[in-house]
């Protein structure tokens, strides 16, 4: 249980509000990524950032998978597909991680060296490996909510564009392509999760389990972010 959790569901609305209130710990106010955002990372700090989130991106429709096979409801599964489609693509050359290894390029990295994980350092491989066993053991519902730090992604995409415009214009613009996707993608995806989550959370104890799913998401991001900070510092 959440502590300070009252007896009684929240409204939608304060649940919501609930939900909305981990952004204070959402990894876009992480050192790594103000520093980002401020153009201070080197070439070699964002081809270590690149090169370990593309162990988070991989991972995406396996997690997302995860909660497919748990989910009995087709309505849900249907719309909840699209997104193992957005990362995988349709055939072999398109999605979200051929978007990422193409950003990958486009820093100066080998699409080998990034697939082959030698730069993976340990705290992002577990960080990411908690999230897919929470999203394979946790009840399917939990696993939804823990998406929904997306919640708070749509500004950290267009600022993150911004900023490698503006700042890192030695990646060239076509391996930002991912970050544009994700534009549309994470509103469409947040939507859908929050729809689940506010019509199957509705006692004081299943809307505490979501926000707890929520905040041990926050932690997944903010620790994956430690692993990367500590392993390039500034
Ligand atoms: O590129 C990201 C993505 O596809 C997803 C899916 C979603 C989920 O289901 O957990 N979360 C997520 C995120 C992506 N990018 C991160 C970033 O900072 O680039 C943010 C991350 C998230 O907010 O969980």
């Amino acid at each position: 249980m959440t502590a300070g959790t009252s007896t009684t569901a929240r409204t939608d609305d304060g649940f919501v509000e609930a939900l909305r209130a981990h952004s204070r710990r959402y990894h876009d106010q992480h050192p790594f990524h103000v520093r980002m955002n401020a153009g201070r990372l080197g070439p070699h700090q964002l081809r270590g950032w690149i090169a370990n989130r593309f162990y988070y991106q991989e991972n995406i429709p396996r997690k997302d998978a995860a909660i497919l096979s748990n989910c009995p409801d087709p309505d849900v599964r249907r719309r909840w597909i699209r997104r193992i489609v957005d990362h995988d693509g349709q055939q072999p050359g398109e999605g979200g991680i051929e978007a990422w290894l193409r950003l990958a390029e486009a820093a100066g990295l080998t699409r080998e060296e990034v697939r082959d994980h030698r730069h993976l350092v340990p705290g992002v491989r577990f960080a990411v490996d908690a999230y897919v066993t929470f999203t394979r053991t946790r009840p399917w519902v939990e696993a939804v909510a823990s998406s929904l730090t997306e919640l708070f992604a749509p500004d950290l995409m267009a600022e993150r564009l911004a900023a490698f415009e503006r700042w890192y214009p030695w990646i060239d613009a076509g391996g930002l392509a991912y970050f544009r996707a994700r534009l549309d993608q994470a509103p469409r995806d947040c939507e859908h999760a929050l729809e689940v989550v506010t019509e199957h959370c509705l006692t004081a104890e299943s809307q505490a389990r979501a926000i707890d799913a929520l905040s041990f998401k926050c932690d997944v991001l903010w620790s994956l972010m430690d692993a990367i900070d500590r392993a390039y510092p500034g």
